[in-house]
């Protein structure tokens, strides 16, 4: 069976995270995806901290399994969000968009274990200097906030670079992916599209159907001049923001049309002109599963290739 050592240090069955998608990712769908092995992640994103504090509520209701909340350290609430995180005793965070280093003294007092996501080495170098527990080297994959170096790039070079265990995100789809990424020197996954069609997603229908459609092309960047580029399906908001941009817009006028559009889209389900944050497998993703079977695909996916491997170097 295919276990790595971010199974022990997690206490969980498969080296699967679940990306802790904001507006998406809810206390349903953390404890489905940790009752079924991986880890469950609750997106706080720009929420406020009681409604983060609901949600990790409901995840402890609904499962013994370790679980966590991604704190997105841009938010305007993110010291209320840790002090819940704190009181809470969140088993596991993952944190986006910056260090999180001023917060991890006091979660270390609850046992809390420290994820930092990044886009880049020299992130990387910077954050492994700090008592974190390992790191997500995320690639341009993604959807939702993107660097620029693709995984397959990224990976390796974060793995030679830092003496922490590594997890790979974006562009992860299956157990092709998976095992792909062990290869390259990471000891597990983060996957966030697939996992919004998951059934114990509470994403609007809309938001999983528009998935479900994508191809290969459709997941685009917009906003790169703002310097917080985003990857979300193509739609009359990112035909928008395309023609603004080439126009010359400032990046305020940029930024002030993408507020609230990713809760818009989320939420409402206005696929058209709301922000529908996804990756570049979006095209890989055919149908609403439950999270147990998606799992259950990648390992035994996983396992497969990583014996054909084995076969091709033969005796
Ligand atoms: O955070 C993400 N992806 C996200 S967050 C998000 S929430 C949102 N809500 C409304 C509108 C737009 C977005 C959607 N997608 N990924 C993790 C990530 N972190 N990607 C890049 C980084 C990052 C960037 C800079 C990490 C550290 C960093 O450090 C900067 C510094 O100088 O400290």
């Amino acid at each position: 069976m295919l276990k790595t050592e971010l199974c022990e240090l997690l206490g969980i069955e498969y080296p699967i995270i679940q990306g802790g998608m904001a507006w998406i990712a809810t206390g349903e769908l953390a404890a489905a995806v940790s009752n079924a092995g991986g880890l469950g992640v609750i997106g706080a994103g720009h929420a406020p901290a009681e409604v983060v504090r609901s949600e990790i509520k409901k995840a402890k209701e609904l499962t013994n399994k370790p679980y966590g909340v991604n704190v997105m350290l841009l938010s305007p609430h993110v010291e209320e969000v840790i002090e819940v995180v704190y009181e809470e005793e969140v088993p596991v965070i993952t944190t986006g968009a910056g260090s999180p280093g001023k917060y991890i003294d006091k979660l270390k007092e609850v046992g809390t274990k420290i994820i930092p996501v990044v886009p880049s080495v020299a992130l990387a170098k910077r954050i492994a200097r700090l008592e974190v527990d390992a790191i997500i080297a995320e690639g341009t994959e993604s959807g939702g906030h993107v660097g620029n170096l693709t995984t397959m790039a990224l990976v390796p070079q974060i793995v030679d670079a830092i003496d922490l265990p590594v997890i790979a995100a974006g562009g992860i789809a299956d157990g092709r992916g998976l095992s792909a990424v062990l290869a390259l020197g990471a000891i597990g996954v983060q996957v966030g599209t697939r996992f919004v069609c998951a059934e114990e997603c509470t994403v609007h229908p809309n938001y999983k159907e528009a998935i479900i459609k994508a191809k290969d092309r459709d997941a685009v960047v917009t906003a790169r001049s703002t310097g917080h580029p985003v990857r979300n399906l193509k739609n009359k908001l990112t035909r928008q923001m395309d023609k603004l941009e080439s126009n010359g817009a400032s990046k305020e006028k940029l930024e002030e049309l993408g507020v609230g559009r990713l809760q818009h889209a989320a939420e409402e389900g206005d696929v058209k002109e709301g922000s529908v944050m996804a990756g570049q497998i979006a095209g890989m993703v055919e149908q609403e599963q439950p999270a147990a079977d998606i799992i259950q695909e990648f390992i035994q996916q996983a396992e497969g290739v990583l014996k054909e491997n084995i076969e091709l170097i033969g005796e």
